[in-house]
């Protein structure tokens, strides 16, 4: 059974002008769509083919560097249009909020630390938030297509992630990372963000 290109739940355009609308199309259509396939045929006819891609990246050989950078492409792109959306930004609300506050002390804290991730990411990776079995929040970062559930990862479950490969923002923003970070709260859908904590 393959793997699908997840369906977009807004237009290319719908993030501008934090996000445009080429860089959209081009990093969901090319980079995601990619990751996809190549993954696909990857796991075609292997031990993998049936398996969730939870179970393909928890179980993952770290040496098996065609599956772990497109599997990892595969999941990690899926979360990051997920947790986004045109009606997003603004500051958490419902559990997730009082989990924010209670680990990181305030909003503002942990939007501190979660860019600080994202902008000390030498060279391509993710930013990520993770819940933890015992209910503790932790920011973590990634190199390449790496993520928190494979074997070298914090152990959390990823309830939000940021994107910063140049692919991601190089188009409208050029170097300026720090920038693309900034606009990146504009566009975080919270009430998703606290639905996958609740779920997790
Ligand atoms: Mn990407």
């Amino acid at each position: 059974m393959a793997f699908e290109l997840p369906k977009l739940n807004y237009a290319f355009d719908a993030l501008e002008p934090n996000i445009d609308a080429k860089t959209m199309e081009i990093h969901y259509g090319k980079h995601h769509n990619g990751y996809t396939n190549n993954l696909n045929n990857i796991i075609s006819g292997t031990e993998n083919e049936n398996k969730s891609i939870e179970e393909i990246l928890q179980s993952l050989n770290l040496e098996n560097k065609g599956l772990r950078n497109n599997g990892g492409g595969y999941f990690n792109h899926n979360l990051f249009w997920q947790i986004m959306g045109p009606n997003g930004g603004g500051s958490p609300t419902s559990e997730i909020s009082d989990s924010i506050n209670s680990q990181f002390e305030s909003f503002e804290n942990f939007k501190a630390e979660f860019s600080k991730a994202a902008s000390t990411r030498f060279g391509s990776g993710w930013a990520w938030l993770c819940a933890h079995e015992n209910g503790n929040l932790e920011i973590c970062s990634t190199a390449n297509q790496d993520n928190p559930i494979m074997p070298n990862g914090c152990g959390g479950n990823p309830i939000l992630c940021l994107d910063v490969w140049e692919h991601a923002y190089y188009l409208n923003y050029q170097n300026r990372r720090p920038d693309y970070i900034e606009a990146f709260f504009n566009v975080i859908n919270w009430e998703e963000v606290n639905r996958i904590f609740l779920n997790k």
